[in-house]
């Protein structure tokens, strides 16, 4: 089985990309934020407990999202290998999936962090916000209130991976099919 990390900070383009090389590589793409906001759309209780978080540019609390985490994987017995889209972002959730991995024989092959600046990220995302009626797209400060927690709460999981060498960065500027290639390119080389 292989498993990746896609990594970066809020609108780098993880979601864009993980789609993309689920396609090519015949992996599950699991994307926490939009299984968040699949739960949101249906008013379920996750839902509910995600909301105010989700609205406020905060993480979700570590105990709701790995129980999802794991019943998502869970539910794909067939897959060749999962990419984690948004997941972990923080290191109590890299160490509960490093462990749920372990229970199954498995592990993760390699995180791979896409690198963009802050300015391009609040561009993309103000963008976005104009279509996407996402409340955590619209307000500058609320970007940059994500950006902030990804620095502080998210960064160190790199260090996590970085320590056991799985660690690698992509430069993510540039277009969809260029940052796309450079991944196809990395993606080869660390999967079995
Ligand atoms: P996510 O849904 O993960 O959202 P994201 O970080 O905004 O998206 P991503 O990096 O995937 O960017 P995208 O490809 O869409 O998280 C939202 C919220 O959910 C979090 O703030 C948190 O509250 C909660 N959450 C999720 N997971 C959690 C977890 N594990 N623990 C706790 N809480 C969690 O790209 C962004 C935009 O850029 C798009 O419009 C795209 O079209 C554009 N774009 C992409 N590539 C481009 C390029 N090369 N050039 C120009 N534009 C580009």
């Amino acid at each position: 089985m292989n498993n990746v990390i896609l990594f970066g900070p809020p609108g780098s383009g993880k979601g864009t990309q993980a789609v993309k090389l689920a396609e090519a590589f015949g992996l599950v793409h699991i994307s926490t934020g939009d299984l968040f906001r699949h739960e949101m759309k249906n008013n379920t209780p996750l839902g509910q407990k995600a909301k105010d978080y989700m609205e406020k540019g905060q993480l979700v609390p570590d105990e709701v999202t790995i129980g999802m985490l794991n019943n998502k994987v869970e539910a794909h017995p067939e897959a060749k290998g999962f990419i984690f889209d948004g997941f972990p972002r923080t290191v109590a959730q890299a160490e509960a999936l490093d462990q749920m991995l372990a229970q199954k024989g498995q592990k993760i092959n390699a995180l791979i962090a896409l690198d963009v600046p802050d300015e391009e990220i609040v561009n993309r995302i103000l963008l976005r916000g104009k279509t996407s009626g996402r409340p955590d797209d619209n307000d500058e400060s609320i970007i940059r209130n994500r950006i902030e927690v990804y620095k502080s709460q998210t960064q160190p999981v790199y260090d996590y991976y970085d320590d056991q060498c799985r660690a690698h960065t992509v430069l993510g500027l540039g277009s969809i099919d260029e940052i796309f290639g450079r991944l196809n390119t990395l993606f080869e080389e660390v999967l079995a």
